[in-house]
């Protein structure tokens, strides 16, 4: 192979009209299109094209994938020459048939390529996808006009809003791909000959218009069906505008929108903070200090203690991707509780056609109910989830000590407690480690890894590895009461209760969180989760609003009451009058005074104590990355990934502003979470931004 450029080469393949030129791109890891491909593949095309001696060209990727898109780090700094354009117009605009050889994933720009060749070949595994979304963005290099003609303008719809991936199968079915083969390179390269010898036409997308004819209504319904869950996401719409211009203007006029929307979103603060986000989850599966190499445990085998429902969910998070598990309850009702709701869940998600009834009775035998923790024995890890209570977890941490085979990680799912204190409690306090679960922990992406002051590297770096195998996003963070999210949660708690004494009621609390982007308030969150969760009745003395709340039946959803009244069978919620005066009762005893209260004042108290309280825990050392912060609020809170998360979020708001804001609320209300993180106010006065602070 001959180089035309640091990662893209030539070869050629046959004689006469046989002769082929394989345009191979290298460019790990994922063959981003950095500019050094796009001159590699202008240039390639370009001479193969100029050639009298080549029939027809092959391009094709070395790796793992084909092209997984744009070269996302080059966003942002001035654009080198070659433009992807002028890549994809040698291409598409070649007299000789091009190929496009398909394996791994063809992503965004990649694909945009790929719909410049000619044809399109794949091997059975490859995945295409637009996903650009995800960042915030637009197919940026004409995929908004040529996969709507290539698709049809509904499943464009679907892929471009969704940034998806289809497999092989759908490609083929939608006439994204021509054919599918099993020995990729030379399967595209009999491909080419064969479009040479039958003197096949070499249509360009660009000029197809048989599938774009749409029914009036399309858009529309289309807005509707995905519009609760793209809600304040601007890039979905932008994805829509584009398809629409694909059927109602030429080619180059669409094409002028594509470019005009693109520019705007990439401008935009949604897009930056979903670009930073990209790159946050991948940083937070890193451990700064922790070497690539530090050896890895062997996890085969899992046992969870406790089969409600954190340790169902466990449980399924480990089955779902085929490790076996053993689950370990008291008694018999209870563990036959835990199993029944695991199958419920399993059989509802076949419903809805998402798993198989096979995957069902897969998943379900791979979990081994039992009675007796001596099972653990064999397992090469047991996270307990016993209920939150020091003293009980101390214990069986003991008991597991005496269980557990050698070299066992030993885990807890505790969500504030001190994973210290139970790693003492062992003879091995290095293989103890805290594994913070998520409700519904099949179904939330988030596991906060709770490293203890002697868990052992390898440990750190088994479990890490794990949380990606179950699918799960790992953050690592230290001991302290809460960790990162629970310890952050409970700062905007403080403030939402003192708001509502002061007169802003629960549903204007919760409103405005909504209306930032979260699923729902804090006080919508409590009736969900139970108001008389952690709440005793004994020992209850009417000095807090819940306890209030509970003290006169209340018990949130599950009752139909709570700060709100639910609709029994619709469980819509209404704004409950007699709540909103039963808290101005409680004030008034409490001597506070009722005012209006604004929304940005709402905002601001609720938002920016978390914001500091991120900062102490960036310089306590608790989180060793603001991104790491930001990871754990997007997918364990439901923060708005388009406003980045809490850190990312203080720097587009401006430091010097929270800070103001910060100290100015510290001393009209008081508090130890007002008062300002030194770290906060440092990196406000050196004008950097909090997302690059990193730990102690
Ligand atoms: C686009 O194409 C815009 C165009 O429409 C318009 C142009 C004008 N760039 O995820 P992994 C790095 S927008 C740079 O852990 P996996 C990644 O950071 C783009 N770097 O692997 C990581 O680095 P490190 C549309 C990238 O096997 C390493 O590669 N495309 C890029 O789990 C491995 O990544 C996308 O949005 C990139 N485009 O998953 C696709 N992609 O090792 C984004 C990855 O230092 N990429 N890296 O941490 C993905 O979805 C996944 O990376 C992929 C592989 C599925 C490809």
């Amino acid at each position: 192979m001959t180089a035309i450029t640091e990662s893209v080469g030539i070869a050629f393949e046959g004689d006469g009209a046989q002769r082929v030129a394989v345009i191979t791109i290298d460019n790990p890891p994922v063959n981003a299109l950095s500019h050094h491909v796009r001159q590699g593949i202008l240039d390639g095309v370009t001479q193969a094209a100029a050639d009298a001696s080549v029939a027809a060209i092959v391009l094709i990727c070395a790796g793992r994938t084909f092209i997984a898109g744009a070269d996302i780090t080059e966003f942002g700094s001035a654009p080198k020459p070659p433009s992807l354009q002028a890549a994809q117009a040698a291409m598409e605009d070649c007299v000789k048939p091009v190929v496009a050889a398909i394996h791994g994933t063809a992503l965004g720009g990649g694909l945009e390529v790929a719909m410049c060749a000619h044809f399109r070949v794949a091997d059975a595994g490859a995945r295409f996808g637009l996903p650009e979304v995800k960042l915030g963005l637009l197919p940026g290099a004409g995929g908004t006009q040529r996969l709507p003609r290539v698709t049809g303008p509904a499943k464009a719809l679907e892929m471009m809003t969704s940034g998806d991936p289809i497999d092989s199968t759908e490609a083929l079915e939608c006439g994204l791909v021509d054919e599918v083969v099993v020995d990729l390179r030379q399967g595209a390269i009999d491909f080419a000959r064969s479009v040479v010898a039958q003197g096949r036409p070499l249509t360009r997308i660009r000029d197809r218009n048989d599938k774009l004819a749409v029914d009036a209504s399309l858009f529309g319904d289309f807005r509707r069906k995905i519009g609760a869950k793209t809600r304040g996401f601007l890039a979905p719409e932008y994805n829509i505008q584009c398809i629409e211009a694909a059927v109602s203007l030429p080619f180059d006029e669409g094409i002028k929108t594509e470019r005009r929307l693109f520019e705007e979103l990439m401008n935009g603060t949604q897009s930056a903070a979903q670009r930073y986000y990209f790159f946050a989850e991948r940083e937070a599966a890193k451990v700064p200090g922790l070497s690539k190499d530090t050896p890895l445990r062997p996890i085969d085998r899992v046992g969870v203690l406790g089969a409600g429902t954190m340790g169902g969910g466990i449980s399924m998070s480990f089955a779902n991707v085929g490790i076996p598990v053993t689950i370990v309850e008291r008694d018999q009702a209870s563990l036959d509780r835990g199993l029944a709701v695991i199958r419920s869940n399993y059989e509802r998600s076949a419903k809805r056609g998402s798993i198989t009834a096979a995957d069902v009775e897969t998943r379900m035998a791979l979990i081994t109910p039992s009675l007796d923790k001596a099972d653990f024995a064999e397992v090469d890890m047991v996270i307990e989830a016993v209920f939150e209570d020091l003293d009980l977890k101390k214990q069986v941490f003991a008991e597991l000590d005496g269980i557990c085979k050698a070299g066992a990680i030993m885990a807890s799912n505790t969500s504030y407690l001190d994973v210290d204190q139970m790693a003492a409690a062992t003879s091995r306090p290095e293989s103890v480690i805290g594994t913070h679960f998520f409700s519904p922990a099949n179904v939330m992406k988030l596991l906060e890894v709770v490293r203890g002051a002697k868990s052992g590297d390898d440990v750190i770096a088994t479990v890490m590895a794990l949380a990606k195998r179950i699918n799960k996003i790992p953050a690592l963070v230290g001991v302290c009461d809460g960790f990162v999210g629970n310890r952050m949660l409970a700062q905007r708690r403080i403030e939402a209760d003192r708001l509502i004494l002061e007169g802003a009621t629960p549903a204007q609390v919760d409103k405005v969180i909504y209306d930032f982007g979260f699923p729902m308030g804090p006080y919508a969150m409590s009736d969900l989760a139970g108001l008389d969760i952690g709440w005793n009745e004994a020992t209850s003395s009417s000095s807090t609003v819940r306890e209030i709340l509970c003290e006169s039946g209340r018990r949130g959803q599950k009752n139909g009451r709570g700060y709100y009244t639910y609709d029994p069978d619709t469980r819509a919620s209404t704004p409950d009058p007699e709540v909103v005066e039963m808290i101005r009762t409680f004030a008034a005893s409490k001597g506070v005074a009722q005012r209006q209260v604004t929304d940005q004042e709402v905002l601001e108290r609720l938002l920016f104590p978390m914001v500091n309280e991120g900062a102490k825990i960036l310089e306590e050392g608790v989180a060793s990355r603001a991104s790491d912060i930001d990871v754990v609020w997007i997918n364990g809170y439901g923060w708005p990934v388009y406003s980045g998360g809490p850190m990312f979020w203080a720097d587009t708001v401006g430091l010097p502003e929270v800070v103001a804001r910060i100290k100015h609320y510290g001393e009209a209300l008081g508090g130890r979470h007002w008062e300002l993180s030194p770290l906060l106010d440092r990196v406000a006065s050196e004008g950097g931004k909090l997302q690059q602070a990193t730990g102690a």
